[in-house]
């Protein structure tokens, strides 16, 4: 297995500098750092944000930063592997905590870059994604898809502050994130939409068979149902085996997204997960519960509304500290992006 393949030091000074002068580069010094045997270079930390440290700064935010100025008042969760200027909880997945306060509005704009929202905590705000008001509950999830026009809301009392996942990372490395500002979306379908058409597993509106398929029918999954549908799942699964549900798009029963997949978990009073070893990197976030993650042999305790980072190819072990109550998790990775590259592993 050859490692040393010389050093840049190595090489004649003046040699060096005629390559840089020509804005050229030896590959051989380099190689295994690019492509190192069996297992990618990682600098991904299984990091854990606790809500109870980040909940203050965010509503300092609210003070600090008005709407109106802000356009979006969001803390980004940084990984320290990754920087904490690059606004990347992983390689590809950005995540942040974003603040709403009643009556305020979080203009209506869309992007390239795909977005979803998990709702943290708070009554009464919305979100309207091309023309539908989608209500935004605790553990709902919301897909604001790539060039769909998304405005935020909030007609209740107190603060509303949800998660927001977005592939930014990916696509503003591939210089081709921007956004666009219109004028408030009237709205033109019924409250409740996309869950009474989509909402029942293995059924599906019948016109829908002959209709052009919608790209995206599906853009907000109540967290009761899914909730409900773990329920259910965990009483057929064996134990050792995980309880997880993936958002698909119910027209074509695959991810609801192109490059970031969701899921939600359900461990079991008392139980003890290991999961397989994959190629995505994934960001966790608690729904319910308390708990543990041994993330490559980093231990973090984990409560309700915390948030944690997976890199990619780690040994991931959850573990419910309770043995009375379920605890839920949201899972947020790159796996779809992974598939239609053709790199998705899973190491079982
Ligand atoms: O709510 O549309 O955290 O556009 C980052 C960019 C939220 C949003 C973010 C965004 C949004």
């Amino acid at each position: 297995m050859s490692s040393d393949l010389g050093r840049i030091e190595d090489l004649p000074t003046e040699y060096v500098a005629a390559l840089r002068e020509n804005n050229t580069l030896p590959l051989w010094p380099s190689l295994r750092a690019m492509l190192p045997h069996g297992i990618p270079a990682r600098s991904t930390q299984p990091v854990l944000w606790r809500y109870k440290d980040v909940r203050p700064n965010l509503m300092r935010a609210g003070d600090l930063a008005p709407i109106e100025k802000a356009e979006r008042r969001v803390l980004v969760l940084c990984n320290p592997g990754l920087g904490l200027d690059t606004m990347r909880a992983t390689p590809t997945i950005y995540i942040g905590m974003q603040l709403i306060l009643p009556g305020e509005v979080a203009p209506n704009h869309r992007h390239t870059p795909s977005a979803v929202r998990v709702v943290v905590e708070g009554n009464g705000g919305f979100t309207v994604v091309n023309g539908e008001k989608l209500p935004m509950e605790k553990g709902d999830l919301i897909l604001t898809p790539p060039g769909l026009w998304h405005e935020h809301g909030h007609e209740g009392q107190g603060p509303v502050i949800w998660l927001d996942a977005l592939d930014l990372p990916l696509i503003y490395g591939m210089e081709a994130s921007y956004s666009m500002e219109g004028p408030s979306q009237a709205i033109t379908k019924p409250i409740g939409f996309g869950p009474a058409r989509f909402g029942q597993g293995g059924v599906v509106p019948y016109r829908s068979l002959d209709a052009a398929r919608e790209r995206f029918p599906m853009l907000r999954f109540p967290w009761k149902d899914v909730k409900l549908a773990l329920n259910q799942l965990a009483k057929v699964t064996p134990l050792g085996e995980p309880v997880q549900l993936a958002y698909v798009n119910p027209e074509t029963g695959r991810e609801c997204l192109s490059t970031l997949g969701f899921s939600a978990i359900q461990l079991r009073p008392g139980e003890e997960l290991k999961f397989p070893k994959r190629s995505a990197s994934a960001v966790v976030h608690v729904v319910e519960g308390a708990g543990t993650a041994l993330v490559d042999g980093v231990e973090n305790r984990f409560e309700e509304t915390d948030t944690f980072a997976v890199p990619t190819h780690s040994n991931v072990q959850i573990v419910n500290a309770s043995n009375q109550s379920p605890a839920y998790l949201f899972m947020v990775d790159d796996a779809p992006l992974q598939r239609k590259l053709g790199i998705y592993q899973v190491f079982d």
